[in-house]
């Protein structure tokens, strides 16, 4: 009898796992959201809370194993008091970006905005006092910018996270029980307060649980309370798996959609949903004070023009400081890219995935009047074949200054001629017209 219960239960668990909003259907603010989220192309990301004060990543409390009592301690030194809402959103604006994606609560389970279902937060804990989520979002909405909630599914903190999972167990000093159900109550009612006391917001970017891969997380109540909340907002969760039913976009951590230079990018299904990379400046998301390691401006223009070949959105990340500036080495990087932008913008924002899939010579992507831009990031010499275009190509003109390109079609394929003075340091862009 036991058995067959216990059986009942993981199969409905498993169940609500993989059917998550099964009959979902979006709504019709949710598909212009999706248009939006396509069009826009660019957004920061934003790792900040009281890790930063340890300059050691958002990770710092597992990896140094801190244990709850301590790390409870962090809260009291968070005072930001040089963080400005409207610097950190005009540098956004000047970097080209269309949206911000910000750590509502990351894995130490601490809240960065003003909440009632507990006391660990930032208004609650910290001698700031101040609800930064509350004071972005009236400047995001100021200056025209979307803000979406990055929330973390894993806790570190939370008593009812338990049975625990691959992470934050052993060290932390929680008690040896806890109430599931419980904790995944508190996170719904912390995502009706993120949905409810902050106007209207971009949506919610979930993380955390690949933690507990099978634990019955009631995707399906979390998703249908969001859409129910916020027809408009988007969900998207790093789960690196297929997206399950009730997701509306499906994101790529640290990897071009397909591929898997960090391993853990083993899904290599992209869904037909709007797609969205992520990545890091240096190595850690969180503030990491020696980590000097800093992709250079062309590297990052070059993946998000690959990124764009493959119709996804570039989502950049960047961990502000314990006193809320943004560190000036990625506020450098950023306007440089947003200076790019300025002049190349075109044969991005708005575009969708061209019709050459991205190479290892560049990208493509196709604006809504159908013209096509060939991004060349990487030209060996001054001859290159590219695969054929769906049609005839009327006319190839450079997309600075507007020449006339030399290129013959062939049975093989487009043979172009790029002499070295039209060869750009970041990108060489071809308007085509078919
Ligand atoms: C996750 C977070 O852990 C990280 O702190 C950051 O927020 C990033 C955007 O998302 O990163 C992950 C998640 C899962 C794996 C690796 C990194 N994984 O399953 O190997």
């Amino acid at each position: 009898m036991k058995r067959v219960i216990l059986l009942a239960i993981s199969l409905f668990a498993v169940s609500s796992l993989i059917f998550a909003q099964e009959n979902y259907q979006p709504s019709k603010e949710n598909l212009e959201s999706r248009e939006w989220f396509q069009d826009a192309k660019y957004g920061l990301f934003i790792h900040w809370g009281v890790y930063s004060i340890l300059g050691d990543g958002e990770w710092v409390m597992n990896n140094q194993k801190i244990p709850v009592k301590q790390y409870e301690r962090l809260p009291s030194f968070f005072n930001p008091i040089d963080f400005d809402a409207a610097e950190w959103v005009s540098m956004v604006k000047k970097a080209g970006m269309k949206y911000i994606t910000i750590t509502s609560k990351h894995h130490d389970g601490f809240a960065m905005f003003d909440s009632d279902v507990s006391e660990y937060d930032i208004v609650d804990k910290t001698p700031y006092g101040k609800d930064v989520i509350k004071m972005l979002k009236d400047e995001c909405d100021k200056q025209g910018i979307k803000l979406f909630f990055y929330h973390s599914q894993l806790d570190w903190h939370h008593p009812d996270y338990f049975p625990r999972g691959g992470t934050g167990s052993g060290f932390t000093g929680r008690p040896q029980n806890g109430n599931w159900d419980n904790y995944i109550d508190y996170m719904n009612a912390q995502l009706t307060e993120l949905l409810t006391n902050y106007g209207e917001i971009g949506g919610i970017w979930f993380d955390g649980m690949w933690d507990k891969k099978n634990a019955d997380w009631r995707l399906a109540e979390t998703y249908s309370l969001i859409h129910e909340l916020q027809p408009g907002a988007m969900i998207g969760s790093n789960h690196h798996v297929k997206p399950y039913p009730g997701e509306d976009f499906q994101m790529f951590e640290r990897d071009l959609p397909g591929e898997n230079t960090m391993g853990f990018n083993q899904t290599n299904t992209i869904s037909a949903l709007p797609l969205e990379m992520c990545e890091t400046m240096n190595g850690t998301w969180g503030f990491n004070l020696q980590d000097q390691n800093y992709k250079s401006v062309k590297r990052l223009i070059q993946t998000m023009v690959k990124a764009s070949g493959y119709g996804a959105n570039f989502l950049l990340n960047t961990g502000p400081m314990p006193n809320g500036e943004i560190q000036p080495e990625n506020v450098d990087t950023l306007i440089k890219m947003g200076k790019w932008l300025e002049k190349y913008g075109e044969t991005i924002y708005e575009t969708r995935k061209g019709p050459i899939a991205p190479q290892d010579w560049g990208a493509t992507t196709i604006a809504k009047d159908g013209t096509v831009y060939i991004h060349l990031l990487e030209l060996k010499d001054e001859n290159l074949l590219i695969p054929s275009l769906p049609e005839k190509i009327n006319s190839a003109t450079y997309f600075t200054g507007g020449e006339k390109v030399n290129y013959s079609e062939t049975d093989y394929g487009i043979l172009l001629n790029i002499p070295k003075e039209k060869q750009e340091n970041y990108d060489t862009i071809l308007t085509i017209k078919m």
